[in-house]
Protein backbone atom coordinates (compact mmCIF):
# COMPACT_ATOMS: atom_id res chain seq x y z
CA UNK A 1 0.00 0.00 0.00
CA UNK A 2 1.00 3.61 -0.70
CA UNK A 3 2.50 5.06 2.47
CA UNK A 4 0.41 8.35 1.57
CA UNK A 5 -2.97 6.70 1.31
CA UNK A 6 -2.07 5.38 4.89
CA UNK A 7 -0.63 7.92 6.46
CA UNK A 8 -4.05 10.32 5.23
CA UNK A 9 -6.52 7.22 6.42
CA UNK A 10 -4.43 7.62 10.11
CA UNK A 11 -5.24 11.15 10.20
CA UNK A 12 -8.81 11.06 9.16
CA UNK A 13 -9.01 8.52 11.75
CA UNK A 14 -6.88 9.80 14.47
CA UNK A 15 -9.00 13.33 13.89
CA UNK A 16 -12.57 11.66 14.08
CA UNK A 17 -11.01 9.13 17.22
CA UNK A 18 -10.14 12.92 18.73
CA UNK A 19 -13.50 14.43 18.04
CA UNK A 20 -15.58 11.49 18.95
CA UNK A 21 -13.64 11.33 22.34
CA UNK A 22 -14.52 15.24 23.19
CA UNK A 23 -17.87 14.59 22.50
CA UNK A 24 -18.20 12.07 25.11
CA UNK A 25 -16.40 14.03 27.66
CA UNK A 26 -18.42 16.81 26.72
CA UNK A 27 -22.00 15.03 27.36
CA UNK A 28 -20.24 13.10 30.58
CA UNK A 29 -22.42 14.04 32.93
CA UNK A 30 -25.54 14.23 30.99
CA UNK A 31 -28.54 11.64 31.23
CA UNK A 32 -27.48 8.12 29.75
CA UNK A 33 -30.01 5.83 28.48
CA UNK A 34 -28.75 2.38 29.49
CA UNK A 35 -30.08 -0.82 27.57
CA UNK A 36 -28.62 -4.31 28.15
CA UNK A 37 -27.55 -6.94 25.73
CA UNK A 38 -27.16 -10.88 26.33
CA UNK A 39 -27.43 -10.24 30.30
CA UNK A 40 -28.40 -7.99 32.86
CA UNK A 41 -25.06 -7.14 33.44
CA UNK A 42 -23.90 -6.53 29.61
CA UNK A 43 -24.91 -2.87 29.31
CA UNK A 44 -24.76 -0.30 26.17
CA UNK A 45 -26.17 3.40 26.18
CA UNK A 46 -27.38 5.75 23.01
CA UNK A 47 -23.24 6.76 23.74
CA UNK A 48 -22.31 3.98 22.29
CA UNK A 49 -24.97 3.88 19.25
CA UNK A 50 -24.26 7.97 18.31
CA UNK A 51 -20.78 7.03 18.50
CA UNK A 52 -20.26 3.93 16.18
CA UNK A 53 -22.69 5.96 13.61
CA UNK A 54 -20.17 8.95 13.93
CA UNK A 55 -17.95 6.88 12.99
CA UNK A 56 -19.87 4.95 10.08
CA UNK A 57 -20.79 8.36 8.16
CA UNK A 58 -17.35 9.68 8.36
CA UNK A 59 -15.73 6.66 7.00
CA UNK A 60 -18.54 5.95 4.28
CA UNK A 61 -18.35 9.55 3.02
CA UNK A 62 -14.37 9.57 2.66
CA UNK A 63 -13.67 5.88 1.80
CA UNK A 64 -17.16 4.66 0.43
CA UNK A 65 -15.37 1.22 -0.43
CA UNK A 66 -14.07 0.65 3.13
CA UNK A 67 -16.47 -1.92 4.75
CA UNK A 68 -16.60 -1.62 8.83
CA UNK A 69 -17.01 -4.57 11.34
CA UNK A 70 -18.08 -3.03 14.59
CA UNK A 71 -19.91 -3.52 17.81
CA UNK A 72 -23.39 -2.04 17.79
CA UNK A 73 -24.79 -2.99 14.40
CA UNK A 74 -23.75 0.08 12.31
CA UNK A 75 -21.19 -1.32 10.34
CA UNK A 76 -21.48 -3.86 7.26
CA UNK A 77 -21.76 -7.47 7.71
CA UNK A 78 -18.10 -8.75 7.05
CA UNK A 79 -17.40 -12.37 6.30
CA UNK A 80 -13.95 -11.76 4.65
CA UNK A 81 -10.54 -9.24 5.06
CA UNK A 82 -10.75 -7.95 1.20
CA UNK A 83 -9.80 -4.49 0.96
CA UNK A 84 -9.84 -1.99 3.48
CA UNK A 85 -11.34 -2.84 6.99
CA UNK A 86 -11.79 -0.85 10.03
CA UNK A 87 -12.64 -2.66 13.43
CA UNK A 88 -14.16 -0.48 15.55
CA UNK A 89 -15.23 -0.22 19.24
CA UNK A 90 -16.81 2.67 19.78
CA UNK A 91 -16.88 2.42 23.70
CA UNK A 92 -14.72 -0.44 24.72
CA UNK A 93 -15.68 -0.97 28.83
CA UNK A 94 -19.49 0.60 28.40
CA UNK A 95 -19.71 -0.55 32.43
CA UNK A 96 -16.71 1.89 33.40
CA UNK A 97 -18.00 4.23 31.34
CA UNK A 98 -22.01 4.15 32.46
CA UNK A 99 -20.96 3.19 36.39
CA UNK A 100 -17.15 5.50 36.80
CA UNK A 101 -17.51 8.16 34.07
CA UNK A 102 -14.04 6.75 33.35
CA UNK A 103 -11.15 4.30 32.28
CA UNK A 104 -12.85 3.28 28.63
CA UNK A 105 -11.97 3.78 25.40
CA UNK A 106 -12.48 4.12 21.49
CA UNK A 107 -10.67 1.25 19.66
CA UNK A 108 -10.05 1.21 15.95
CA UNK A 109 -7.62 -1.15 14.04
CA UNK A 110 -7.94 -0.67 10.08
CA UNK A 111 -6.45 -4.11 7.79
CA UNK A 112 -5.84 -3.87 4.42
CA UNK A 113 -6.37 -6.98 2.59
CA UNK A 114 -5.81 -8.91 6.34
CA UNK A 115 -2.89 -7.03 7.10
CA UNK A 116 -3.43 -4.77 10.03
CA UNK A 117 -1.69 -0.79 9.16
CA UNK A 118 -2.98 1.14 11.90
CA UNK A 119 -3.72 0.69 15.21
CA UNK A 120 -5.55 4.05 17.92
CA UNK A 121 -6.92 3.38 21.17
CA UNK A 122 -8.07 6.43 22.73
CA UNK A 123 -8.65 6.30 26.18
CA UNK A 124 -11.19 9.43 26.10
CA UNK A 125 -11.38 11.13 29.73
CA UNK A 126 -7.38 11.25 29.73
CA UNK A 127 -6.99 12.60 26.87
CA UNK A 128 -4.44 9.76 26.00
CA UNK A 129 -3.94 8.44 22.18
CA UNK A 130 -2.49 5.07 21.77
CA UNK A 131 -1.11 4.64 17.98
CA UNK A 132 0.83 2.61 15.56
CA UNK A 133 1.17 2.59 11.91
CA UNK A 134 2.47 -0.40 10.49
CA UNK A 135 6.48 -0.75 10.71
CA UNK A 136 6.50 2.88 12.02
CA UNK A 137 6.31 2.06 15.94
CA UNK A 138 3.86 2.60 18.32
CA UNK A 139 3.72 6.08 20.21
CA UNK A 140 1.22 7.21 23.06
CA UNK A 141 0.28 10.74 22.53
CA UNK A 142 3.56 11.89 20.73
CA UNK A 143 5.83 10.28 22.44
CA UNK A 144 7.24 6.93 20.59
CA UNK A 145 6.97 3.60 23.18
CA UNK A 146 9.64 1.91 23.72
CA UNK A 147 10.42 -2.26 22.89
CA UNK A 148 8.82 -3.84 25.12
CA UNK A 149 11.29 -5.53 28.16
CA UNK A 150 12.22 -9.07 27.86
CA UNK A 151 14.21 -9.89 30.67
CA UNK A 152 11.59 -9.85 33.03
CA UNK A 153 11.04 -12.88 35.44
CA UNK A 154 7.46 -14.33 35.42
CA UNK A 155 7.80 -12.78 39.46
CA UNK A 156 8.45 -9.32 38.52
CA UNK A 157 5.34 -9.49 36.07
CA UNK A 158 2.06 -8.03 36.59
CA UNK A 159 -0.83 -9.65 34.67
CA UNK A 160 -3.88 -8.43 33.44
CA UNK A 161 -6.84 -10.87 33.77
CA UNK A 162 -10.79 -11.16 34.72
CA UNK A 163 -10.04 -12.61 38.65
CA UNK A 164 -13.27 -14.47 37.24
CA UNK A 165 -11.60 -17.27 35.52
CA UNK A 166 -9.60 -18.10 38.31
CA UNK A 167 -12.83 -19.78 39.99
CA UNK A 168 -14.10 -22.73 39.21
CA UNK A 169 -14.99 -22.27 35.15
CA UNK A 170 -16.06 -24.18 32.07
CA UNK A 171 -13.33 -22.67 29.98
CA UNK A 172 -9.91 -23.07 31.26
CA UNK A 173 -8.21 -24.99 34.04
CA UNK A 174 -8.32 -22.73 36.97
CA UNK A 175 -5.76 -24.55 39.28
CA UNK A 176 -3.48 -23.99 37.05
CA UNK A 177 -4.21 -20.45 36.47
CA UNK A 178 -4.45 -19.56 40.42
CA UNK A 179 -1.03 -21.26 40.43
CA UNK A 180 -0.15 -18.10 37.80
CA UNK A 181 -1.86 -15.98 39.75
CA UNK A 182 0.50 -17.01 42.68
CA UNK A 183 3.43 -17.11 40.77
CA UNK A 184 3.40 -13.12 39.43
CA UNK A 185 3.84 -10.26 41.44
CA UNK A 186 0.39 -8.75 40.78
CA UNK A 187 -2.71 -9.23 38.50
CA UNK A 188 -4.66 -6.39 37.59
CA UNK A 189 -8.22 -6.38 35.91
CA UNK A 190 -8.74 -2.34 33.79
CA UNK A 191 -12.27 -3.42 32.39
CA UNK A 192 -11.48 -2.20 28.96
CA UNK A 193 -10.23 -4.74 26.89
CA UNK A 194 -8.47 -2.18 24.21
CA UNK A 195 -6.81 -0.43 27.63
CA UNK A 196 -5.47 -3.43 29.04
CA UNK A 197 -3.54 -3.84 25.31
CA UNK A 198 -2.14 -0.66 25.80
CA UNK A 199 -0.93 -0.22 29.36
CA UNK A 200 0.86 -4.10 28.17
CA UNK A 201 2.23 -2.04 25.40
CA UNK A 202 3.14 0.78 27.33
CA UNK A 203 4.81 -1.43 29.83
CA UNK A 204 2.82 -0.63 33.05
CA UNK A 205 1.37 -3.89 32.67
CA UNK A 206 3.08 -6.87 31.53
CA UNK A 207 0.66 -9.21 29.85
CA UNK A 208 -2.78 -9.57 29.17
CA UNK A 209 -5.18 -12.92 28.89
CA UNK A 210 -8.49 -12.85 28.18
CA UNK A 211 -10.68 -16.11 28.06
CA UNK A 212 -13.24 -14.07 25.50
CA UNK A 213 -12.93 -11.17 23.44
CA UNK A 214 -14.36 -10.40 20.09
CA UNK A 215 -12.66 -8.46 17.07
CA UNK A 216 -13.09 -5.28 17.70
CA UNK A 217 -12.10 -5.34 21.55
CA UNK A 218 -8.49 -6.69 20.03
CA UNK A 219 -8.25 -5.66 16.22
CA UNK A 220 -6.18 -2.43 17.34
CA UNK A 221 -4.41 -3.84 20.79
CA UNK A 222 -2.82 -6.59 18.90
CA UNK A 223 -1.09 -4.12 16.29
CA UNK A 224 -0.18 -1.72 18.99
CA UNK A 225 1.08 -4.72 20.43
CA UNK A 226 3.28 -5.79 17.38
CA UNK A 227 5.24 -2.15 17.03
CA UNK A 228 6.56 -2.65 20.24
CA UNK A 229 7.83 -6.31 19.69
CA UNK A 230 4.82 -7.87 21.45
CA UNK A 231 2.85 -11.46 20.59
CA UNK A 232 -1.09 -11.84 20.17
CA UNK A 233 -2.00 -15.16 20.56
CA UNK A 234 -5.61 -17.48 21.83
CA UNK A 235 -4.68 -18.31 25.15
CA UNK A 236 -3.11 -21.45 24.44
CA UNK A 237 -0.52 -20.04 21.81
CA UNK A 238 -2.20 -20.86 18.70
CA UNK A 239 -2.59 -17.89 16.06
CA UNK A 240 -5.64 -15.83 16.02
CA UNK A 241 -8.42 -14.94 13.46
CA UNK A 242 -9.03 -11.48 13.35
CA UNK A 243 -12.72 -11.47 12.23
CA UNK A 244 -13.71 -14.47 14.97
CA UNK A 245 -14.33 -13.75 18.94
CA UNK A 246 -11.38 -15.21 20.42
CA UNK A 247 -9.29 -16.18 23.61
CA UNK A 248 -6.49 -13.70 23.42
CA UNK A 249 -3.13 -13.40 25.15
CA UNK A 250 -0.69 -10.98 24.41
CA UNK A 251 2.37 -10.01 25.54
CA UNK A 252 6.54 -10.23 25.37
CA UNK A 253 7.84 -13.42 23.52
CA UNK A 254 9.25 -14.47 26.46
CA UNK A 255 7.03 -14.55 28.91
CA UNK A 256 4.43 -15.78 26.30
CA UNK A 257 6.21 -18.89 25.68
CA UNK A 258 6.80 -19.82 29.81
CA UNK A 259 3.12 -18.86 30.30
CA UNK A 260 1.26 -20.40 27.53
CA UNK A 261 3.39 -23.54 28.20
CA UNK A 262 3.26 -23.56 31.72
CA UNK A 263 -0.19 -22.32 32.85
CA UNK A 264 -2.84 -22.14 30.17
CA UNK A 265 -5.06 -25.20 29.29
CA UNK A 266 -7.71 -24.94 27.70
CA UNK A 267 -10.88 -27.27 28.65
CA UNK A 268 -12.12 -29.07 25.52
P1 LIG B 1 -17.40 -3.52 25.96
O1 LIG B 1 -17.38 -2.62 27.10
O2 LIG B 1 -17.15 -2.88 24.65
O3 LIG B 1 -18.60 -4.41 25.91
C1 LIG B 1 -14.74 -5.90 30.11
O4 LIG B 1 -14.00 -6.74 30.91
C2 LIG B 1 -14.18 -5.95 28.71
O5 LIG B 1 -14.71 -7.10 28.02
C3 LIG B 1 -14.55 -4.78 27.89
O6 LIG B 1 -13.52 -4.56 26.97
C4 LIG B 1 -15.84 -5.22 27.24
O7 LIG B 1 -16.13 -4.51 26.06
C5 LIG B 1 -15.52 -6.65 26.95
N1 LIG B 1 -16.68 -7.50 26.86
C6 LIG B 1 -17.82 -7.37 27.53
N2 LIG B 1 -18.69 -8.37 27.23
C7 LIG B 1 -18.05 -9.15 26.34
C8 LIG B 1 -18.41 -10.33 25.64
N3 LIG B 1 -19.58 -10.94 25.82
N4 LIG B 1 -17.52 -10.85 24.78
C9 LIG B 1 -16.32 -10.27 24.61
N5 LIG B 1 -15.93 -9.14 25.25
C10 LIG B 1 -16.78 -8.59 26.10
CA1 LIG C 1 -20.51 -4.23 24.73
CA1 LIG D 1 -15.33 -3.95 23.76
CA1 LIG E 1 -18.15 -1.58 23.17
Amino acid sequence: MKDQLRQDIYNHAKNWILEAGKHLRDVIDEPLYIDTKSNPNDLVTQMDRETEQFFTKHIKETYPDHRILSEEGFGDDVTSLEGFVWIIDPIDGTMNFVHQKKHFAISIGIYHEGIGQIGLIYNVMEDILYSSIKGQGAYKNNKRLPKLDTNLTLEESILVLNSFWACENSRINETKIQQLIKKVRGTRSYGSAALEFAYVAEGIADGYLSMQLAPWDYAAGVLIMDEVGGITTKADGAPIDILHDSTIFSCNRELHDEITVNYVELKQ
